[in-house]
């Protein structure tokens, strides 16, 4: 492990002075104006964060530190028979943007070992909660109450000086993650499978591990590694990614930051919408005795959502003018691992059909399929139908993205952050003046 905090103290330590040269000598150079729609609408496009672990091209779709999805697992070391990379190297890929080595990627195996014993009070207070909690919220309370354990918060409370706050970030990060499949599996056994939770294998990597937890067969080991790295990171400013790098913009510790994020995934616009495609669709197959409809059939079934002034889960996007590759990539394992498969149909007719009758309601920017429309039909055809626990597996690859984000913004001693807000009176005048004096 002490491989690659050197690496990572490397490169925070190579990009510092770049930092300091743009905030200081270049700070007054304009790359954006905002508007009022802008300021109304939810800061849409406006260049206001930094991140080099991933970026979101609106066409392309993302590139993790500079690679596509399909770049990404190509390159990074496999797991002795799976078709999918170590979720381990992954995490070695996003902290430093270097394709580790199969042993460095092994040290990283060993080192989540030693990290990964969930705290015994942690499933005390998961038994404690009423059993009809949702998955989420278990999820993100059990997180937030390891909170004692964070080391950034007893050094902070120490006397710790500013450039060493990435150590320590690091450090309950690391431990954070290599905690996460055990807990999540917890959840999901303790409330659908009658408590019956299945122990930890130390024999078996990150994603391997949550399989044997979860007490489902292969290749669900597979679907848990490209589920964890598609789902980790898609640049800074969706509502995970931004919510966490908020909190930790106060000096919150990784445990406080993560949770609040994990508490933005789970809205239904964002992560949530997994489970919503799920339920839309099985509303959909009831009315059909199973099978999936034919194209007109399923015509019907959207403009009856849209008519009923909901949205069609699953497609559009803040950000993406396309098909998501995080789309792409898991239909291309369905149609591999799951022709047959009723749900998957359903899936590709829709693919067929929404897209068309988006653009003709007309209010959408983005008429095609984001990645939440294709991970709950993979997940069902594996057993796993209880859809309110999917976005717990999002917010298990999404710990990854953030962490990594919220280390680097330590190490680079990112500002607390805190925009500017204005009236709505101020708007009105300035709206029939022309815009804001002096701008
Ligand atoms: N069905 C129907 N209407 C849609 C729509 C959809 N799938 N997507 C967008 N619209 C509507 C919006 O509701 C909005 O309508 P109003 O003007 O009446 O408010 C209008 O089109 C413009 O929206 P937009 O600018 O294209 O999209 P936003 O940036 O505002 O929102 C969302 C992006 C992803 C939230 C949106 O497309 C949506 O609600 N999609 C369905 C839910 C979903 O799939 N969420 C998961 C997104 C991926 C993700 O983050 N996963 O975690």
């Amino acid at each position: 492990m002490a491989k690659l905090k050197e690496k990572l103290l490397e490169k925070i330590k190579a990009q510092r002075p770049k930092i300091t040269m743009l905030t200081k000598e270049k700070g007054s150079v304009v790359i954006d104006k905002v508007t009022i729609e802008q300021c109304i609408g939810g800061a849409r496009d406006v260049r206001c964060l930094v991140t080099d672990i991933s970026y979101l091209d609106p066409q392309e779709g993302i590139r993790f530190r500079g690679k596509t999805i399909p770049e990404t697992f190509a390159a990074l070391p496999k797991v002795p028979g799976a078709e999918y990379p170590y979720v381990e190297g992954f995490w070695h890929f996003l902290l430093t943007g270097e394709i580790p080595t199969m042993d460095e990627t092994l040290e990283i195996v060993k080192d989540w070992k030693t990290r990964a014993k969930v705290p015994s009070y942690v499933f005390d207070v998961l038994k404690a909660m009423p059993k009809d909690s949702h998955p989420m919220a278990m999820f993100s309370t059990a997180i937030t109450v390891m909170q004692k354990e964070s080391i950034f918060a007893k050094r902070y409370a120490e006397g710790m000086k500013k450039d060493e706050y990435w150590d320590p970030m690091f450090e309950d990060s690391s431990n954070l993650i290599a905690r996460l499949p055990e807990i999540a599996a917890f959840i999901y056994r303790w409330k659908y499978k009658n408590g019956n939770t299945i122990a930890p294998n130390p024999d078996l990597d990150f994603g391997g591990n949550f399989a044997h937890m979860m007490g489902i067969a292969k290749p669900y080991d597979d679907v848990a590694r490209m589920y964890f790295i598609l789902h980790s990171d898609h640049e800074s400013g969706n509502v995970s990614a931004h919510t966490t790098h908020l909190v930790a913009s106060a000096l919150s510790d990784a445990y406080l930051s993560l949770s609040a994020g994990i508490n933005g995934l789970a809205g239904p616009l964002h992560g949530l919408a997994n489970q919503e495609v799920l339920r839309w669709a099985q509303k959909a197959l009831e009315k059909t005795g199973g099978k999936s409809p034919d194209k007109e059939g399923m015509k019907k079934f959207c403009w009856d959502t849209l008519n009923a002034g909901q949205v069609i889960p699953g497609y559009g996007h803040a950000v993406l003018r396309k098909t998501d590759p995080r789309f792409a990539s898991q239909n291309e394992f369905s149609r591999k691992h799951l022709p047959n498969d009723e749900l998957f149909k359903f899936i590709n007719t829709l693919y067929e059909v929404a897209p068309g009758v988006l653009t003709e309601h007309g209010k959408t920017k983005n008429p095609w399929p984001n990645v939440d429309a294709a991970s709950g039909v993979i997940q069902w055809h594996y057993g796993l139908t209880e859809y309110d626990f999917y976005t717990v597996l999002f917010g298990v690859g999404r710990a990854l993205g953030v962490l990594a984000n919220i280390t680097w913004d330590r190490g680079l001693g990112y500002a607390l952050e805190r925009p500017k807000s204005v009236t709505t009176d101020m708007l009105e005048k300035w709206a029939t003046e022309g815009g804001r004096p002096g701008m």
